[in-house]
């Protein structure tokens, strides 16, 4: 069945999320007032030409890459983590944080080559992978889905690589970073399939990049 409506997946829960629905609001779809987004998992937008997605964040790139949304906002370590076919259109001033790899502050390893025969705890495996490939170590990896800051004090891991953003989770598990895998934030993606609507909703969010770049 053809969508008569532009399908746009935001996290439904989280850091992106309500800066993904400001995102949207600012380029004029709002979403409608009359819905509980508490619970819904599809909402209207006010105008009622669009509609909204809410799904878990790691899940968003697999609704866009198969066409059930148009667009979304997802955070550029997911991408980085998976291998999905979406386009990337737009980078946007919000979700900024780094994947990181973070020793004890007593810890000897300084360098990537002392992380050799180590283990790492990681919620971010094949990221990780890809890093100790280049960098020619052999690491083993402890993969967890959260709260992996507190591995090291359990004496699980010798470090870990994960998600940093003001640092503070780092300092009060008495971690400190020692390299930096990528750069990351917040990112517009397209499904590659066509709909008759998506050529405004893209032009208005390359403009809206190009105005906040001063451009
Ligand atoms: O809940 P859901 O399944 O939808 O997804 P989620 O649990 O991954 O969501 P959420 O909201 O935690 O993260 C969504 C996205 O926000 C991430 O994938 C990143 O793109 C982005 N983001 C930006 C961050 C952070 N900053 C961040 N600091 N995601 C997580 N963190 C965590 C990090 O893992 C660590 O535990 O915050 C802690 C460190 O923060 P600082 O400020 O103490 O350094």
């Amino acid at each position: 069945m053809k969508r008569k409506k532009l399908r746009i997946a935001v996290q439904k829960s989280g850091r992106l999320r309500e800066l993904s629905l400001k995102f949207f609001s600012d380029i004029g779809i709002s979403l409608s007032e009359e819905t509980d987004t508490s619970r819904a998992l599809i909402a209207q937008s006010c105008c009622g030409g669009a509609e909204f997605l809410f799904v878990r964040h790691a899940d968003i790139p697999t609704y866009v890459q198969s066409g059930v949304a148009d667009f979304a906002i997802v955070g550029g370590n997911i991408l980085e983590e998976g291998q999905f076919e979406v386009q990337q259109i737009a980078t946007l001033p919000f979700g900024e944080c780094r994947l990181a790899i973070a020793v004890p502050l007593d810890s000897p390893i300084v360098s990537a080559s002392d992380l050799d025969g180590e283990r790492i705890a990681t919620s971010y495996p094949n990221s990780l992978r890809k890093f100790l490939r280049r960098e020619r170590v052999n690491a083993s990896l402890i993969e967890i889905s959260g709260s992996v800051e507190i591995a090291p004090a359990l004496d699980m891991a010798d470090a870990i690589c994960d998600l940093v953003q003001s640092g503070a989770t780092l300092k009060e598990n008495n971690l400190q970073t020692v390299f930096t895998i990528f750069d990351s934030s917040a990112v517009v993606i397209e499904s590659p399939y066509q709909h008759f609507l998506k050529n405004s909703l893209r032009a208005a969010i390359l403009n809206y990049k190009a105005v906040s770049e001063g451009a």
